[in-house]
């Protein structure tokens, strides 16, 4: 039973080390010691052997289980590596091929706008600045000479912050107007002062083709010695004639804004038609623009800055109106709507 045994080690030593791959050296292992394996039937058999054989047949052929186990283990971990480095060098891979295209995105069609916007503005000495989104209600609104008791509030639906206090000037709002930061340039550089402030701004409103609750705008803003009116006119004339790359008018008319003292409605006339009058501007040759004025002397206060020796105007428009002009846009909802057939072509 012993030479028996060392036979049937042996034979299983020859087998493991002739395997060739870990499929041939699996079928060895089940063949000697799986579940029905020559080694396991022995060690199966050794119970019913007398008490002087059982001991030492039963300790031989642990040790030779051991033993072949081991010498699988051994096996089966060259065989993989050899498996593995036989796969590495049977894969060609060319260092030199082309990747896959990797899709670059590209600037939004309004932060392009704006980037434009800003450059104009900038050759004409103006500087550009930011402000919080999430405002305190004193800048967006008392600052800006809309008390909280004042009808002009419910011109622009707000979006109240809860559980959030400025602490020095309370309640929190996401900013209905790029306007807060003009009281907030005054307070920090004073007089005199050109200034444009582009951003995004947020009303509480339902929205359709022209009104978005999330949309941008820039505000415009001079304080200096001796300005009027006629430096806004001269200033948006250029401003939109760079723009457009063509000859553009603009008139003004009445409009009401508390922070502005005459407030004024902004109108170009309207590219489409040259003026003649079209769809796009009613027939009436002129395309709303936006709100503008001579800052209300509250304002200049509010911004510590003396109104008997400095005015200045202000103006403020929507960035989405513009670029829906300038490409012929009907919807609004488009810009912010993250479709990338609308997106890609700009
Ligand atoms: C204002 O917000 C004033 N702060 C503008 C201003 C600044 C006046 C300085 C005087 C001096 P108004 O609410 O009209 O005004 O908005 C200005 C522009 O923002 C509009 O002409 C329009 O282009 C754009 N706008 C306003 N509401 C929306 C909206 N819901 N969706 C898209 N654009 C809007």
């Amino acid at each position: 039973m012993e030479q028996q045994l060392q036979q049937l080690k042996q034979a299983c030593l020859d087998a493991i080390s002739k395997a060739e791959d870990l499929h041939q050296l699996e079928e060895i292992e089940i063949k000697y010691i799986g579940r029905k394996g020559e080694l396991t039937n022995i060690l199966r058999g050794v119970k019913d052997l007398n008490d002087i054989e059982k001991p030492v047949i039963g300790k031989l052929s642990n040790e030779i289980k051991l033993h072949l186990e081991a010498e699988f283990k051994k096996h089966k971990s060259a065989l993989e590596n050899k498996e593995i480095s036989k796969s590495l060098h049977d894969d060609t891979f060319d260092t030199t091929a082309p990747g896959p295209d990797i899709e670059v995105g590209h600037i939004h069609i309004l932060s392009q706008l704006q980037k434009e916007v800003e450059s104009i503005f900038a050759s004409m000495g103006f500087s550009v600045m930011d402000g919080p989104e999430v405002e305190s209600e004193y800048y967006c609104f008392e600052g800006l000479n809309i008390p909280s008791w004042h009808l002009a509030r419910d011109m622009q639906d707000t979006f109240f912050i809860k559980n959030k206090q400025d602490k020095k000037h309370g309640k929190m709002v996401l900013r209905t107007q790029t306007s807060p930061v003009q009281v907030r340039t005054m307070e920090k550089f004073g007089a005199p002062l050109r200034v444009i402030v582009p951003g995004r701004t947020f009303r509480y409103e339902a929205t359709d083709a022209t009104h978005e609750s999330t949309f941008h705008q820039v505000e415009g803003f001079m304080v200096d010695k001796d300005i009027s009116i006629a430096n806004l006119k001269g200033v948006l004339k250029e401003f939109l004639t760079r723009l457009f790359g063509k000859e553009v008018s603009v008139r003004f008319r009445p409009g009401y804004f508390p922070f502005v003292e005459p407030g004024l409605e902004v109108d170009f006339s309207c590219l489409l038609c040259g003026g003649k009058g079209c769809r796009v501007c009613k027939h009436t040759g002129w395309v709303e623009f936006m709100g503008a004025g001579m800052i209300h002397q509250n304002v200049l206060k509010a911004g510590g800055i003396d109104s008997k020796k400095w005015q200045g105007w202000a103006f403020g428009f929507g960035l989405e109106r513009l670029a829906m002009m300038r490409h012929g846009i009907d919807d609004i909802r488009l810009f912010l709507g993250g479709d990338l057939r609308f997106i890609n072509q700009f």
